[in-house]
């Protein structure tokens, strides 16, 4: 079946105030260089680039109850959230070029928003070396790109967690978390006890990116909206060593490849973050290019290829 290819805007979140490294604030511009824009509109997708949202710069001040940079982190999560419901309002599949990783708070409230208003069902996939569900209370550093999933849930400061309106924005059951490596103590705990599905890393070697991905999309229908927010710390750093939080023992880009086209193969594609992106710590623009490579495939480039393939074999 033909499927209208999307309308996508891009959404440059340029900022690190969440993160423990500087660097993630360059994010936006390294995924533009590697030439993310080209490589949509080759597969059909229209483009629209919106520029870059603004917020305050980053302090570098330790830790204030648990929190490093409250204040800001909230200010740039309600442009992030305002900027991604109006994409969404105007039918755009919104691209979130972070930044660091608590820009999700922002992007994802504004997503589940959405989704409520039209009664669509929503999936969020969290492709993570972490699982991002610290809280000030469990948090071994302060930083709060170590927190969004926590908040969305409902757990962490009013500004974040009310981003989008009364209760949280998702329940944990909505959420898959695939490519974990590295959870801090207090923060398993919390992760099995809110009941989180987790394909870590151990899942994935033992079963398969095929099989985790099957589970991962199980139940995914024709009313399901698919959030993706994508780390890049997701990959093994041996490919992407652009990022501020490195964990070994990731992804090969093959076993990445595979998840994103599993992804496209859905259809429901209605969101995506890109975030945690450090061209400080890259090597030529590689990591940005590898990322811009794998959102091809998120947009369908091997379903593309075997559209051709089959023809061509009559
Ligand atoms: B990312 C960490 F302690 N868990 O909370 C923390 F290990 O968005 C890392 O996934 C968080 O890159 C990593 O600071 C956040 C740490
Ligand atoms: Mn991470
Ligand atoms: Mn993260
Ligand atoms: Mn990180």
């Amino acid at each position: 079946d033909v499927v209208a290819p999307p309308t996508v805007a891009l959404i440059g979140a340029p900022t690190d105030v969440g993160a423990g490294a500087r660097g993630a604030s360059m994010g936006p511009e390294a995924l533009r260089v590697a030439g993310l824009h080209t490589a949509l509109a080759h597969h059909g997708v229209v483009v629209e680039d919106w520029g870059n949202l603004s917020g305050p710069a980053n302090p570098w001040q330790p830790a204030v109850d648990g929190y490093r940079h409250l204040d800001e982190v909230v200010q740039w999560n309600r442009a992030v959230h305002r900027a991604v419901g109006a994409a969404l309002a105007q039918g755009r599949l919104p691209i979130l070029l972070g930044g660091d990783h608590c820009l999700a708070v922002g992007s994802i409230s504004a997503v589940a928003q959405h989704c409520r208003a039209r009664g669509q069902k929503l999936r969020v996939l969290w492709l993570d070396a972490h699982a991002d569900f610290n809280t000030s209370a469990l948090t071994p550093s302060g930083n709060l790109h170590g927190m969004p999933l926590a908040c969305l849930c409902g757990f962490g400061p009013a500004a974040l967690v009310h981003l989008g309106g009364q209760g949280p924005a998702v329940q944990p059951q909505q959420v898959r978390q695939i490519g974990i490596r590295s959870v801090d103590a207090g923060e398993k705990r919390f992760v099995h006890e809110q009941g989180l599905e987790v394909y870590d890393m151990r899942y994935i070697d033992e079963m398969g990116m095929r099989h985790t991905m099957e589970q991962a999309l199980a139940g995914v229908d024709a009313d399901t909206h698919l959030h993706v927010s994508f780390d890049v710390d997701f990959l093994d750093p041996e490919i992407a060593p652009g990022v501020g939080t490195t964990v070994p023992g990731g992804p090969t880009y093959r076993e990445a490849q595979l998840c994103m086209e599993m992804i496209a193969d859905t259809g429901r594609l209605g969101s995506l973050d890109i975030v945690e992106l450090n061209p400080a710590l890259d090597v030529r623009n590689r990591t940005a290019q590898l990322a811009v490579d794998l959102v091809e495939s998120l947009f369908g480039k091997s379903t593309l290829m075997r559209e051709h393939q089959v023809r061509r074999r009559g």
